[in-house]
């Protein structure tokens, strides 16, 4: 109760402090009464967070936004997006400035216990690679020993880069930079030999180089980076209302619901595509939302084949393939719990 009143302060309650989250326990309140979600991105990540050419935030990560306003006001408009640096992500949550961040955040230990948040779930399995130019004849990461690596400061991308030159007995020199933008700058500008970041992040920047072709991508992934959605530490009912969109993305893909079919599915016998779409049962009510939360999310946003499709897939410039992606039923490993 008291933390619902008293917001961003350390709190003297019978001789305890207890520090509070800045934006109260009730996210789902202030959100309502903002009447919109404030939502962490990328501050330009082709495929997962960027804006084109007529303003409007595009992306994986962005659309992960949108359903989750369609799952809280039945409209995946009502979002307002926050663009951050690696280094500011954590702060931004923690202070209350956003209710959700949705920016390539690797799921790790430490960030999900001591730095106090919780992470959603997977919405990409991604591990850290190597961009190297093509004339420097390099054919694998075994053959970096003395190359100058460029990345991005805050991530967990330097740390690996420093478990795995020590681990292969290499030499290595890191220039890191906060904006991904100076880091593609100083890469394309040859000051440093090597671009190390999330696979997913190389063949978002690469598209960024005067010539991508030139530019290839080394078969080593050193690292898992399980990119997810996160909120902060003490209100489960917004983290479960984050949990269960993610989930809603996954299991409609698995059910075959998608944005074209939605309304129509309404019409189906098989009790589990009508618990989905709030056809039976109060699923919705348990997180404080509407029954029709999944189907908001699905109708109105897309299933998460379809999100993948639009922002990442073969017809996008991207042309990622679903990999470790795919649906668990598809060889993937894209799995989430039942509606039950
Ligand atoms: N997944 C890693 C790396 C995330 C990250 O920030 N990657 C860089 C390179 S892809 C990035 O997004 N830069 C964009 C920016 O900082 O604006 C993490 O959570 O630490």
């Amino acid at each position: 109760m008291f933390r619902k009143v008293i917001s961003g302060a350390l709190v003297a309650l019978g001789g305890l402090w207890l520090v509070t989250s800045a934006a109260g326990a009730a996210t789902l309140d202030d959100v309502k009464s903002k009447g919109a979600i404030q939502c962490g991105v990328n501050q330009g990540l082709p495929g997962f967070a960027t804006t084109n050419d007529k303003g409007e935030w595009t992306g994986l990560d962005v659309d992960f936004c949108r359903a989750l306003a369609a799952a809280v006001f039945g409209d995946p408009a009502k979002v307002k997006f926050t663009p951050l640096s690696a280094k500011e992500r954590f702060v931004a949550l923690q202070s209350g400035e956003i209710d959700v961040l949705s920016r390539n955040t690797s799921w790790t230990m430490s960030r999900d216990t001591a730095q106090g948040m919780n992470f959603a779930g997977v919405i990409y399995y991604d591990g850290q690679g190597f961009m190297v130019r093509k004339s420097l004849g390099v054919t694998s990461a075994l053959q970096l020993d003395g190359a100058t690596i460029c990345t991005n400061t805050g991530t967990t991308t330097e740390l690996n880069v420093a478990d795995y030159f020590r681990a292969n007995k290499m030499k290595y020199e890191v220039v890191a930079f906060e904006k991904s933008d100076e880091v593609v700058q100083a890469y394309n500008s040859g000051r440093c030999d090597v671009y190390t970041t999330d696979s997913s992040g190389l063949y978002a920047q690469r598209l960024k180089l005067t010539n991508p072709d030139e530019h290839v991508v080394l078969p080593e992934i050193i690292s898992k980076e399980p990119l997810g959605p996160v909120v902060r530490h003490g209100d489960d009912q917004w983290f479960d209302i984050v949990k269960w969109t993610l989930f809603a993305l996954i299991n409609g893909e698995e059910m075959g619901i998608d944005s074209t079919n939605a309304d129509q599915m309404k019409e189906s016998q098989n009790p589990e595509i009508r618990r989905f779409l709030g056809v039976e049962g109060t699923f919705g009510e348990g997180m404080g939302l509407g029954n029709d939360w999944a189907y908001n999310i699905v109708r109105k946003v897309g299933n998460y084949g379809e999100l993948f499709e639009r922002n990442l897939g073969p017809k996008t410039k991207l042309g990622i393939a679903r990999g470790l992606n795919a649906l668990w039923s598809n060889d993937g490993l894209q799995y989430a719990p039942p509606i039950r």
